[in-house]
């Protein structure tokens, strides 16, 4: 990862300038002209058209998560433990506001990023000539937590029976969503906001590769025989295809048949039993699934790159697009634990609510509507045995309960109260409980509620006074539970899955996710895959 010390940037800053010539950082207007000052302070790390360099991307759509007034602070204070540095001794508080409106703005024309880009920022490091057969420290490697740590940018590899950390290094800027393992459960991907895909060998503990699939990126999903590894982003509207070593393969551009409507895709998801991935776009009303069985049956669709087709002819269905028409776009999904139904959701419109339905991928249509209070996060729910079905249990961001769904009649069997609107739900095959957080809600943030999945109903709770907690994941065998304590100078709780009572508490910085290797290689129904 790029890491040049801060006399060296400011170097780069000053040859930046040097080569911009002299900058007039007020403009006729006697406002300050923050693109000039931009150029002059920023651009050296997060790149001339603010689609990052060592620093992170300063787009519009970067930024659409952080708080004006944190974008302030951070310009006015630099982040700690970053070579960000503070700005407060050299620019006025009128040209420190106007660079935090202006980086707000979208850049024109929009930033590209293309097959060639992505293929010049893979970076490689060539493997060893002694390939171990087993990882280099002595754990279960099956029971290895990965733990996302954003406080400050770091990932954390935990024992899961020892509950000791065996490694903690420095990840891309802003990791977001579940990383993804090999079926193997040696090598994982990890996606960032900003595009890098990082292939990280847990055996060696070592980067193995990098690649950057676009400037906005929502989230990575690896094959099930662990061949492809496919980017969703927002920026450009694109997917990318890699292989496992993160060569490029492909892109798709995500817009309709007729190439009149692009769209943001909002994630990509593995179904290993499909053998396909299934793409969520947020703009236009279509599901995606793309094939990577090289026996899926040809793909007929009407036009082939803008080519009416002659009757008869198709696409092959291998790697390429097969369209579910949608009424409207669902931006998000579940899945059944065969992957025959994508259960999604649609964002709410304008003083209305949530909705969700059920999309049949084999019929390739909606076939049913879904109960839901509110819109889920994505991953946030869980499958489980109840009464002779299987039902979905989700918490929503609508309020405070949590849904939950008998799977075969997709009818609501049971809405069950917690203190507030939460993230996410977890549980394991191994234990009658699944536990929720409400950390969305003031009032509901420091409780984790515990749920029996047989009466489903709260039986218990824990809290942390003040604090956020969120994010469960079970061990291998479902003894413990381990939640996040959310805050700069937080914590992973392990819990007894059983008396939830609390185990070990690790200081960690905002640990924000945690994912088991042998949970989600082998899909438990109690976690996202
Ligand atoms: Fe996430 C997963 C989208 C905000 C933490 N989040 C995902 C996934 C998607 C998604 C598409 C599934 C990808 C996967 O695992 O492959 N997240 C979104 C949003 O649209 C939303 C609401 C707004 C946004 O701007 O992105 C959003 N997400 C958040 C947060 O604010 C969270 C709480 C903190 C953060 O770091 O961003 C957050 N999202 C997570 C986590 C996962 C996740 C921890 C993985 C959960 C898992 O167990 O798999």
């Amino acid at each position: 990862m790029p890491d040049l010390p801060r006399p060296a940037l400011r170097a780069a800053a000053l040859l930046a300038l040097a080569l911009a010539g002299p900058l007039c950082a007020q403009a006729a207007s006697g406002k300050p002209d923050a693109a000039a000052l931009y150029q002059q302070h920023c651009a050296s790390c997060h790149g001339a058209q603010r689609t990052g360099l060592m620093g992170p991307a300063l787009l519009p759509e970067s930024l659409e998560r952080t708080r004006p007034a944190e974008v302030l602070r951070v310009i006015k204070e630099g982040r700690q433990a970053t070579q960000m540095a503070g700005y407060a001794d050299r620019l006025s508080g009128t040209e420190i506001q106007a660079l935090a409106d202006w980086i707000r703005t979208p850049v024109l024309p929009a930033p590209r990023w293309g097959e060639a880009d992505i293929r010049a920022s893979r970076i490689a490091t060539p493997l060893p000539a002694d390939e171990p057969v087993k990882p280099k420290w002595d754990a279960d490697p099956m029971n290895l937590f990965v733990v996302v740590e954003g406080g400050d940018h770091h990932v954390s590899l935990l024992d899961g029976d020892r509950f000791e950390v065996i490694a903690r290094f420095a990840s891309r800027y802003a990791l977001h969503g579940g990383p993804k393992f090999t079926p193997d459960g040696r090598y994982v991907f990890f996606g960032s906001r900003d595009g890098w895909i990082t292939k990280y060998d847990l055996w060696r503990l070592a980067v193995v590769a990098e690649v950057r699939a676009g400037l906005n990126m929502r989230n990575v999903a690896v094959s099930g025989d662990g061949r492809w590894v496919m980017a969703a982003n927002y920026l450009p509207h694109s997917l990318a295809l890699f292989d496992a070593d993160l060569q490029l393969v492909k892109t798709y551009n995500a817009a309709t048949l007729d190439g009149k409507a692009s769209s943001r895709v909002s994630a990509v998801y593995d179904a290993t039993p499909r053998n396909s991935f299934v793409v969520a776009l947020k703009d236009i009303p279509e599901i995606w699934e793309i094939s990577y069985d090289k026996r899926a049956a040809p793909i007929h669709d009407g036009l082939v790159q803008g080519r009416r087709l002659k009757e008869g002819i198709a696409k092959p269905g291998y790697l390429d697009v097969r369209r579910t028409p949608l009424e409207e776009p669902l931006d998000d999904f579940f899945f059944d634990q065969s992957y025959r139904h994508a259960l999604g959701a649609t964002r709410p419109k304008a003083g209305g609510n949530a909705s969700a339905q059920v999309v049949n991928l084999d019929l390739r249509r909606k076939i049913a509507d879904l109960p839901i209070a509110g819109m889920p996060h994505l991953g946030s729910g869980i499958t489980f045995a109840w009464n002779g079905t299987t039902v979905l249990a989700s918490p929503n961001l609508g309020g405070g309960a949590v849904d939950v769904i008998d799977m075969k009649t997709w009818k609501n069997v049971a809405t069950i109260p917690t203190p507030g609107a939460g993230f996410f739900m977890r549980s394991h095959e191994h234990t009658p409980y699944a536990w929720t957080d409400s950390m969305m809600s003031k009032e509901g943030k420091e409780r984790l509620t515990i749920i029996d999945k047989r009466s489903l109903k709260p039986v218990a709770e824990v809290r942390e006074p003040g604090k956020t907690l969120a994010h469960i994941e079970f061990t291998r065998d479902g003894r413990y539970a381990l939640a996040s304590l959310w805050e700069m100078d937080g914590a992973l709780i392990v819990y007894d899955a059983a008396t939830f009572q609390e185990v070990k508490r690790l200081p960690m910085k905002k640990p924000v996710g945690k994912y088991n290797v042998w949970n989600k290689i082998t899909r438990s129904e109690g976690t996202s895959h």
